[in-house]
Protein backbone atom coordinates (compact mmCIF):
# COMPACT_ATOMS: atom_id res chain seq x y z
CA UNK A 1 0.00 0.00 0.00
CA UNK A 2 0.91 3.57 -0.64
CA UNK A 3 2.87 5.51 2.25
CA UNK A 4 0.31 7.76 3.66
CA UNK A 5 0.94 12.02 2.60
CA UNK A 6 2.78 13.74 4.92
CA UNK A 7 1.78 17.09 5.92
CA UNK A 8 4.61 19.78 7.15
CA UNK A 9 3.41 22.97 8.75
CA UNK A 10 2.39 24.32 12.55
CA UNK A 11 -0.53 23.04 14.23
CA UNK A 12 -3.16 25.17 13.41
CA UNK A 13 -5.18 26.08 10.34
CA UNK A 14 -3.24 28.71 7.94
CA UNK A 15 -2.63 27.69 4.60
CA UNK A 16 -2.66 23.95 5.40
CA UNK A 17 -6.16 23.97 6.20
CA UNK A 18 -7.76 23.57 3.06
CA UNK A 19 -5.20 20.87 1.94
CA UNK A 20 -6.05 18.61 5.53
CA UNK A 21 -9.62 19.28 4.17
CA UNK A 22 -9.76 18.05 0.67
CA UNK A 23 -7.56 14.98 1.74
CA UNK A 24 -10.26 14.27 4.31
CA UNK A 25 -13.43 14.63 1.92
CA UNK A 26 -11.33 12.18 -0.44
CA UNK A 27 -10.75 9.52 2.34
CA UNK A 28 -7.29 9.61 2.29
CA UNK A 29 -5.63 9.07 5.62
CA UNK A 30 -2.53 11.62 6.18
CA UNK A 31 0.34 12.12 8.71
CA UNK A 32 1.58 15.54 10.34
CA UNK A 33 4.43 16.61 10.99
CA UNK A 34 4.68 19.72 13.11
CA UNK A 35 7.42 22.41 13.80
CA UNK A 36 6.89 24.29 16.98
CA UNK A 37 10.01 26.57 16.93
CA UNK A 38 12.05 28.94 14.11
CA UNK A 39 14.78 26.33 14.82
CA UNK A 40 12.83 23.49 13.07
CA UNK A 41 11.86 25.81 10.16
CA UNK A 42 14.84 26.84 9.62
CA UNK A 43 16.26 23.44 9.35
CA UNK A 44 13.29 22.54 7.49
CA UNK A 45 14.10 25.65 4.77
CA UNK A 46 18.10 24.52 3.99
CA UNK A 47 16.82 21.16 3.46
CA UNK A 48 13.48 20.36 2.07
CA UNK A 49 11.63 23.63 1.11
CA UNK A 50 11.91 24.62 -2.38
CA UNK A 51 11.22 28.30 -1.89
CA UNK A 52 11.83 28.24 1.89
CA UNK A 53 7.82 28.47 2.62
CA UNK A 54 5.22 25.94 3.98
CA UNK A 55 2.98 24.72 3.37
CA UNK A 56 5.06 21.83 2.37
CA UNK A 57 3.17 17.86 1.85
CA UNK A 58 5.34 14.60 0.75
CA UNK A 59 3.01 12.84 -1.48
CA UNK A 60 3.92 9.98 -4.08
CA UNK A 61 7.83 10.43 -4.17
CA UNK A 62 7.67 14.28 -4.36
CA UNK A 63 8.36 16.80 -1.93
CA UNK A 64 5.10 19.45 -3.13
CA UNK A 65 5.30 23.05 -2.05
CA UNK A 66 2.92 25.60 -3.15
CA UNK A 67 -0.29 25.31 -1.77
CA UNK A 68 -2.10 25.46 -4.91
CA UNK A 69 -0.38 23.28 -6.69
CA UNK A 70 -0.60 20.70 -3.52
CA UNK A 71 -4.56 21.30 -3.89
CA UNK A 72 -4.39 20.81 -7.76
CA UNK A 73 -2.65 17.33 -7.41
CA UNK A 74 -4.50 16.10 -4.85
CA UNK A 75 -8.26 17.45 -6.90
CA UNK A 76 -6.93 15.65 -9.88
CA UNK A 77 -5.52 12.34 -8.13
CA UNK A 78 -9.04 11.77 -6.38
CA UNK A 79 -11.40 13.25 -9.41
CA UNK A 80 -12.07 16.35 -7.03
CA UNK A 81 -10.93 18.09 -10.37
CA UNK A 82 -13.88 18.06 -12.93
CA UNK A 83 -13.70 15.71 -15.76
CA UNK A 84 -12.62 18.32 -18.85
CA UNK A 85 -10.67 21.40 -18.90
CA UNK A 86 -14.05 23.78 -19.28
CA UNK A 87 -15.26 22.37 -15.88
CA UNK A 88 -11.60 22.50 -14.53
CA UNK A 89 -11.50 26.10 -15.13
CA UNK A 90 -14.56 26.46 -13.74
CA UNK A 91 -13.22 24.74 -10.71
CA UNK A 92 -10.41 26.89 -10.82
CA UNK A 93 -12.29 30.01 -11.05
CA UNK A 94 -14.35 29.44 -8.14
CA UNK A 95 -11.73 27.98 -5.80
CA UNK A 96 -9.72 31.34 -6.25
CA UNK A 97 -12.21 33.89 -5.48
CA UNK A 98 -13.01 31.31 -2.07
CA UNK A 99 -9.20 31.49 -1.73
CA UNK A 100 -9.35 35.65 -2.10
CA UNK A 101 -12.24 35.41 0.63
CA UNK A 102 -10.66 32.94 2.89
CA UNK A 103 -7.42 34.81 2.84
CA UNK A 104 -9.30 37.74 4.84
CA UNK A 105 -10.17 35.20 7.28
CA UNK A 106 -6.75 34.10 7.55
CA UNK A 107 -5.32 37.42 8.65
CA UNK A 108 -7.95 38.89 10.46
CA UNK A 109 -6.81 37.17 14.23
CA UNK A 110 -3.32 38.77 13.65
CA UNK A 111 -4.94 42.45 13.52
CA UNK A 112 -5.12 44.75 16.65
CA UNK A 113 -8.58 44.77 18.45
CA UNK A 114 -9.67 48.10 16.80
CA UNK A 115 -8.52 47.08 13.08
CA UNK A 116 -10.70 44.01 13.67
CA UNK A 117 -13.43 45.69 14.22
CA UNK A 118 -13.31 47.50 10.89
CA UNK A 119 -12.05 44.41 9.21
CA UNK A 120 -15.11 42.66 10.31
CA UNK A 121 -17.59 44.64 8.84
CA UNK A 122 -15.82 44.39 5.59
CA UNK A 123 -15.59 40.79 6.14
CA UNK A 124 -18.99 40.94 6.63
CA UNK A 125 -20.11 43.28 3.57
CA UNK A 126 -17.92 41.25 0.95
CA UNK A 127 -19.35 38.49 2.35
CA UNK A 128 -22.75 39.23 1.54
CA UNK A 129 -22.64 41.05 -1.51
CA UNK A 130 -20.32 39.78 -3.02
CA UNK A 131 -19.19 36.08 -2.41
CA UNK A 132 -21.62 34.50 -1.17
CA UNK A 133 -24.44 35.67 -3.80
CA UNK A 134 -22.06 34.88 -6.53
CA UNK A 135 -22.36 31.28 -5.28
CA UNK A 136 -26.15 31.38 -4.76
CA UNK A 137 -26.60 32.21 -8.47
CA UNK A 138 -24.48 29.64 -9.54
CA UNK A 139 -26.62 26.84 -7.49
CA UNK A 140 -29.55 28.78 -8.94
CA UNK A 141 -28.37 28.75 -12.09
CA UNK A 142 -27.98 24.80 -13.20
CA UNK A 143 -29.42 23.85 -9.94
CA UNK A 144 -27.68 21.29 -9.43
CA UNK A 145 -26.14 20.07 -5.78
CA UNK A 146 -22.17 21.01 -6.47
CA UNK A 147 -21.14 23.80 -7.55
CA UNK A 148 -19.59 22.09 -11.18
CA UNK A 149 -20.55 19.25 -13.45
CA UNK A 150 -23.13 18.07 -10.46
CA UNK A 151 -20.20 16.34 -9.14
CA UNK A 152 -17.83 17.18 -5.97
CA UNK A 153 -15.49 19.17 -6.34
CA UNK A 154 -12.19 21.11 -4.46
CA UNK A 155 -14.26 23.86 -5.17
CA UNK A 156 -17.14 22.89 -3.15
CA UNK A 157 -14.76 21.23 -0.74
CA UNK A 158 -13.57 25.28 -0.16
CA UNK A 159 -16.68 26.52 -0.60
CA UNK A 160 -18.20 24.42 2.49
CA UNK A 161 -14.91 25.32 4.59
CA UNK A 162 -15.66 29.06 3.81
CA UNK A 163 -18.60 29.32 5.01
CA UNK A 164 -17.96 27.48 8.40
CA UNK A 165 -14.75 30.06 8.65
CA UNK A 166 -17.59 32.89 7.65
CA UNK A 167 -20.18 31.40 10.19
CA UNK A 168 -17.25 31.10 13.27
CA UNK A 169 -17.18 35.17 12.94
CA UNK A 170 -20.68 35.89 11.30
CA UNK A 171 -23.24 33.92 12.93
CA UNK A 172 -26.27 34.78 11.01
CA UNK A 173 -23.78 34.96 7.58
CA UNK A 174 -25.99 32.71 5.81
CA UNK A 175 -29.23 34.16 6.34
CA UNK A 176 -30.96 35.23 2.85
CA UNK A 177 -28.77 32.86 0.96
CA UNK A 178 -31.54 29.57 0.81
CA UNK A 179 -28.95 27.26 -1.49
CA UNK A 180 -25.92 27.97 0.46
CA UNK A 181 -27.56 27.09 3.65
CA UNK A 182 -29.24 23.74 1.84
CA UNK A 183 -25.49 22.96 0.41
CA UNK A 184 -24.00 23.73 3.52
CA UNK A 185 -26.16 20.62 4.87
CA UNK A 186 -25.67 18.49 1.92
CA UNK A 187 -21.41 18.95 2.29
CA UNK A 188 -22.27 18.05 6.43
CA UNK A 189 -23.34 14.82 5.39
CA UNK A 190 -21.26 13.67 3.06
CA UNK A 191 -19.48 10.79 5.45
CA UNK A 192 -15.87 11.84 5.32
CA UNK A 193 -16.99 15.30 5.64
CA UNK A 194 -18.82 14.32 8.44
CA UNK A 195 -16.08 11.91 9.82
CA UNK A 196 -13.58 15.29 9.73
CA UNK A 197 -16.19 17.73 11.46
CA UNK A 198 -16.40 15.45 14.29
CA UNK A 199 -14.39 16.16 17.50
CA UNK A 200 -10.94 13.84 17.33
CA UNK A 201 -10.20 14.60 13.77
CA UNK A 202 -7.03 16.75 12.42
CA UNK A 203 -9.28 19.43 11.74
CA UNK A 204 -7.64 22.47 13.45
CA UNK A 205 -9.71 24.98 15.80
CA UNK A 206 -10.12 28.62 15.22
CA UNK A 207 -7.30 30.37 15.34
CA UNK A 208 -7.48 31.76 19.43
CA UNK A 209 -4.25 33.91 20.99
CA UNK A 210 -2.11 31.43 21.44
CA UNK A 211 -1.73 30.53 17.90
CA UNK A 212 -1.12 34.03 16.98
CA UNK A 213 1.93 34.34 18.98
CA UNK A 214 2.97 30.90 18.36
CA UNK A 215 2.88 32.07 14.13
CA UNK A 216 4.52 35.11 15.23
CA UNK A 217 6.71 33.33 17.14
CA UNK A 218 8.09 31.19 14.32
CA UNK A 219 7.48 33.50 11.11
CA UNK A 220 9.02 36.42 12.22
O1 LIG B 1 0.65 29.40 -1.33
C1 LIG B 1 1.79 29.15 -0.95
O2 LIG B 1 2.09 28.06 -0.44
C2 LIG B 1 2.86 30.21 -1.14
N1 LIG B 1 2.54 31.02 -2.28
C3 LIG B 1 3.00 31.07 0.07
C4 LIG B 1 3.44 30.29 1.27
C5 LIG B 1 3.84 31.17 2.44
O3 LIG B 1 3.73 32.37 2.40
N2 LIG B 1 4.32 30.55 3.52
C6 LIG B 1 4.79 31.25 4.68
C7 LIG B 1 4.00 30.88 5.88
S1 LIG B 1 2.42 31.59 5.81
N3 LIG B 1 1.43 30.33 5.55
O4 LIG B 1 1.58 29.24 5.58
C8 LIG B 1 6.22 30.85 4.95
O5 LIG B 1 6.56 29.69 4.86
N4 LIG B 1 7.05 31.83 5.29
C9 LIG B 1 8.41 31.58 5.63
C10 LIG B 1 9.33 32.47 4.85
O6 LIG B 1 10.46 32.59 5.24
O7 LIG B 1 8.87 33.04 3.82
Amino acid sequence: MANKPILHYVNGRGRMETIRWLLATAGVEFEEKFFETKEQLQKLKESVLLFQQVPMVEIDGMKLVQTRAILHYIAEKYNLFGKDMKERALINMYSEGIMDLMELLIVYPFLQEEEQKKKLTDITNITKERYFPAFEKVLKTHGQNFLVGNQLSLADVQLFEVILMVEERILSALSGFPLLQAFKTRMSNIPTIKKFLAPGSQRKPIPDAKYVEMILKIFY
